[in-house]
């Protein structure tokens, strides 16, 4: 199934970009999470180094179409993140991809290390941090939309009353 057809149809509050097609496999988990707590969001390929301009377009429209937040995903000299985070007053939440030669490491210190002037809230490397990402950013939109608000609160709660009390054998 497309990103497209999984994403609510009501104008997007969130903003979901990466830098590469091969960042779809971590990044769909913040599409997938923000898609269960109801909040509307868009997904888009773009990179700062290789479609510069569409980065451009993307960020300095951002706002005046009505995001909220944008998820930024990217691997190896991660740039993206920061780049739109300069163009844009929006809160921008960076997702370090694991990429194969460093195992992220690179991504997370490119994007957790902006000079202090404009923001990044860095995630932590892969899966975890793409849907971390989208709580926070879910956490933003909740401030404004009491159904958002009540969707979190049923998330967690469902966290927490998945957890077993007692640890028990799996296969290995
Ligand atoms: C970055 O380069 C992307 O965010 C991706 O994580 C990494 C590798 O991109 P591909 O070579 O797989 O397209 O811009």
């Amino acid at each position: 199934m497309s990103a497209e057809s999984t994403a609510p149809t009501s104008a997007p509050l969130v903003g979901i970009i990466m830098g590469s097609q091969s960042d779809w496999a971590t990044m769909k988990h913040a599409a997938d999470t923000l898609t269960a707590l109801g909040v509307p969001h868009e997904v888009r390929i773009v990179s700062a180094h290789r479609t510069p301009q569409r980065l451009v377009e993307y960020a300095t429209t951002a706002r005046g179409r009505g995001l909220k937040v944008i998820v930024a995903g990217a691997g190896g000299a991660a740039h993206l993140p920061g780049m739109a985070a300069s163009m844009t007053p929006l809160p921008v939440f960076g997702v370090p991809i694991e990429s194969h030669a460093l195992k992220g490491m690179d991504s997370l210190l490119s994007i957790v290390q902006m000079p202090g002037g404009i923001p990044v809230g860095t995630l932590a490397i892969g899966k975890a941090g793409a849907i971390n990402a989208a709580l926070l950013a879910a956490s933003v939109i909740a401030l404004m939309d009491p159904a958002v608000a009540d969707a979190l609160d049923g998330w967690r709660a469902r966290q927490t009353a998945a957890v077993a009390d007692i640890p028990v054998d799996q296969p290995a």
